[in-house]
């Protein structure tokens, strides 16, 4: 499965807690993009997609949701609910985002620009990709 839950490292005092991100350093790519989401429902999932090449590292940075991430053979279940918590998903996985928090606020750092052609928005082409991706190793 190409992901993983990351401990982010915390610099904290008396006053607080601060977490630092680098790009190449901290995390695994080049950050190119910064996006967020928030107002989000309960009852309204996103997702349902996976990303031909692009990494992403996602943050909670408040509340808590529920990661679907599907490599086409298996299917596993993740909560981000800390903002001391990255979720690493690496090419290639299907993720599928569930059980909202009210006022959940997800922060995504990504290793590219926005281009929709490098979506895969529909589930049997996905499986498809990964049997071909497979196949050619
Ligand atoms: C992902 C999960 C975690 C843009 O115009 N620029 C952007 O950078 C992004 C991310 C989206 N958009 C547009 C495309 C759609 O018209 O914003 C709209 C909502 O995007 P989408 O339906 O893809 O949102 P989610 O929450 O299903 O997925 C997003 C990311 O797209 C995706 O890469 O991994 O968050």
């Amino acid at each position: 499965m190409n992901y993983k839950l990351i401990d982010l490292k915390i610099h904290g005092d008396n006053r607080g807690k601060l977490i630092s991100l680098e790009g190449n350093r901290d995390i695994p790519f080049e950050i190119k993009r910064v996006y967020w989401i928030f107002d989000t429902l309960p009852d309204l999932d996103r997702g349902f997609h996976a990303h031909k090449n692009m990494e992403q590292i996602i943050v909670a940075m408040d509340g808590a949701c529920q990661f679907v991430l599907d490599d086409g053979k298996k299917r596993e279940t993740v909560w981000l609910n800390r903002p001391d918590k990255g979720l690493y998903i690496g090419k290639n996985m299907w993720r599928e985002m569930k059980h909202f928090s009210y006022g959940c606020k997800l922060m995504v750092l990504a290793s590219d620009y926005y281009d929709e052609k490098e979506y895969i928005r529909n589930y049997q082409e996905f499986l498809d990709e990964v049997k071909n991706d497979s196949s050619s190793l």
